[in-house]
Order: C-alpha cells, then structure tokens, then sequence
C-alpha cells in the first residue's frame, strides 16, 4: 500500500485537488471513510471529464457528484477557494493529524494519539522514537525518500532485477509486479509484488519458507534493506536499487510482497492490480451478474445469495468472461 497518490491531471485539476485533499482530511482526522471515498469517487469522475467544468450544475450531471459537492464546486469557480479547507488548513489538529498520517505505521487513529501527547512534527517524532513501534521508526528514518514517487525507469529497472532474481531462488516462481506500475503509471508510490509457486495452491498446506526464500535472497544482495512486517504469505519492507555504474543512487522504496495460492493467483493479480476504484466498479458488476468477487476468488451467488465453489480461472480475462465484461488491458483500469 502506497500512502502517496498520484496527483489527478485534468483540464479541472483545481475542482480534483481540493476534491482530494477534502477525502484526506475526511479519512484521516474525522475517520469517516465513506465521506472520504465520496470525495475520491466524485474527483474520479470529474478528472476523466472531457470539458473544462462552469458550474457546480454541470459538474452535478455526472454519476457521483451531489448537491454538496456541487456547491462547492460553484464556490470555488466564483471565488478561487473554498472556505472549509481554507479553515481546515488553518486548524491546529487538521494539519497536524493530517501531517502525522503521512509517516508509514501511523494511521489516523496513532496520529490522533501522538497529537493529543502534544507531538505535531517530525523533530516532535524524533524525540518519543521510542514510543513509536517498528514500522512507525522505519517510516521516520525514511520519512524524506517514502515521499517522493518512484520514476517508471526505476520501476522498470526494479522489475528486470526481481523477476531475474526469483528464478536464481527457483525457476519455477511466477511473479507480477502489479499496483499503479502494471496500469503504466509514469510513477508509483510503491512496489506491489505478487508471487506464486506450482506447489503452493489453495488446498495445499502453508509454505512459508516460499516466501522466506525470496525475501532472504533479496536481503542478501542488499536489495531489500528494512522489514515492516513478515508474515506466511505477506511481506512489507523497504528496498533499494544498486546504485549505476554512473554513481547515481537510489532512494529506499516501499516493497509489498505477496504469495498467492497458484489457484487464486489470477484474481490476486486482477486485484491488485487495481485501481481501487476500479476494483470496486468491478465488483459491483460482478454482483450485478450473480457473483461475489474477492481478491481470492470468484464464486457464483445461488438464489438464496450464498456463495458456491470458486470457479476455475486462468488468466485475469476469464474473471471478465465470467460477470460478461468486456477485457480491459490495465492501463485502462483507472476506475
Ligand atoms: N487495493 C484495493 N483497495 C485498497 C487498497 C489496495 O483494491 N483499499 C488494490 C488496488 C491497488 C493495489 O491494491 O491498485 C495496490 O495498492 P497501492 O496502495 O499500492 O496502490 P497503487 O499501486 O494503485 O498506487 P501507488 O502508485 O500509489 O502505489
Ligand atoms: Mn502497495
Ligand atoms: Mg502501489
């Protein structure tokens, strides 16, 4: 998971801007999530409008956008701002809390936390590190590089460089690398990794030493430097690119890597490759058509709306057969 979006580029950039930052401050410091995807659905549809946008009338024509946000949307296009976020911005606690969430391991709930025990910056961070837990301490020692978006060149070099060394562990590994990168992004916030094995299905027992394999081969050439959490089939870390012949280096990046059962292997794929709100437009449709969709499985929903057997799948078109929707390639998949 990246906590650093990519900006929305639109010919109403300033209506998504503030759209987003208005989700932001609604997730992170009120916690009302869906306030938040509201806001990010509405930012959605209107940065893949084709038309520079006159009024909150003609913005409140597309799906997603209510009354509210249409106001608001008039307020800014008759005054070049929006009070509520020019009070938000000015608010002690908001810009705090806000702040706070941006370092990795400090959701809005820890942030709230610090806040109230009088913490608010970076240098407040650095004098109770030993009140943070591990992931909050890496997020800190690397709170500079976890900032800045991930260059598609070094994506590219990063994914020439794992898939390589997964077959030096074992030839027969299957990896992905999925998230914003598989959808052609120009930068990511993160490394999303996806691996499977032949031996490791569904049925099979857990196999954690697959994913131990990879982690500690990618930990012995200096690849992945920090460990955020390890689990069976889920590792979150940090990593870094060797540096180039010409002495440029790299900055430490956020790694997710994932094993996958073989059998579920597409869906995983077709998940996390997201976007998000792609995700969630699928599924709906999925529901739409009679199945449940998760990052698992697909399964057929019976009349009494209990969910049958996962049904074979693969490739990531079957899972679009299925629920009877046309293929899309994922650079189409923004939402
Ligand atoms: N995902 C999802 N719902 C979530 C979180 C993630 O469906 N709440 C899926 C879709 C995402 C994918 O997982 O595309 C990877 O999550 P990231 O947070 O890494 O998002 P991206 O890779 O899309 O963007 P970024 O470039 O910011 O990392
Ligand atoms: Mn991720
Ligand atoms: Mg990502």
């Amino acid at each position: 998971m990246s906590k650093r979006k990519a900006p929305q580029e639109s010919l109403n950039e300033g209506i998504t801007d503030f759209l987003v930052e208005l989700a932001n401050y609604e997730r992170n410091v009120n916690r009302a999530i869906h306030k938040y995807n509201a806001y990010r659905k509405a930012a959605s549809v209107i940065a893949k409008y084709p038309h520079k946008i006159r009024s909150g009338t003609e913005a409140k024509k597309l799906d997603g956008v209510g009354a509210k946000i249409s106001e608001k949307i008039d307020e800014f296009l008759t005054t070049g701002k929006l009070r509520k976020l020019e009070k938000i911005r000015n608010d002690d606690t908001s810009s705090s809390i806000t702040f706070l969430t941006r370092v990795t391991g400090i959701g809005p709930a820890a942030a709230r936390k610090f806040f109230e025990e009088g913490v608010k910056t970076l240098d407040d961070l650095r004098k109770i590190e030993h009140k943070l837990n591990h992931h909050q301490q890496i997020g800190l020692k690397y709170f500079e590089d976890f900032e800045k978006r991930i260059p598609r060149s070094e994506m590219l070099k990063m994914e020439a460089f794992i898939l390589r060394e997964l077959k030096n562990v074992e030839p027969e590994y299957i990896g992905t690398i999925c998230g914003s990168f598989r959808r052609g992004a120009e930068s990511s916030g993160d490394i999303d990794v996806l691996l499977t094995h032949p031996d490791f299905t569904s049925t099979s027992p857990k196999q954690p030493q697959l994913l131990n394999a990879v982690v500690e081969h990618l930990e012995s050439l200096g690849f992945v430097t920090d460990t955020l959490s390890k689990g069976d089939t889920k590792f979150m870390g940090v990593c870094q690119c060797a540096d180039d012949e010409d002495g440029s280096d790299y900055l430490h990046r956020r790694i997710d890597i994932r094993l996958i059962p073989r059998d579920q292997y597409f869906c995983g794929v077709l998940y996390f490759t997201g976007s998000d709100l792609f995700n969630k437009n699928m599924r709906t449709h999925a529901l739409e058509k009679g199945f449940t969709l998760n990052e698992y499985t697909i399964r057929p929903l019976g009349v009494t709306g209990v969910a049958g057997e996962p049904l074979p799948v693969d490739s990531e078109k079957d899972i679009f057969d299925y629920i009877q929707w046309k293929y899309r390639e994922p650079k189409e998949r923004s939402e």
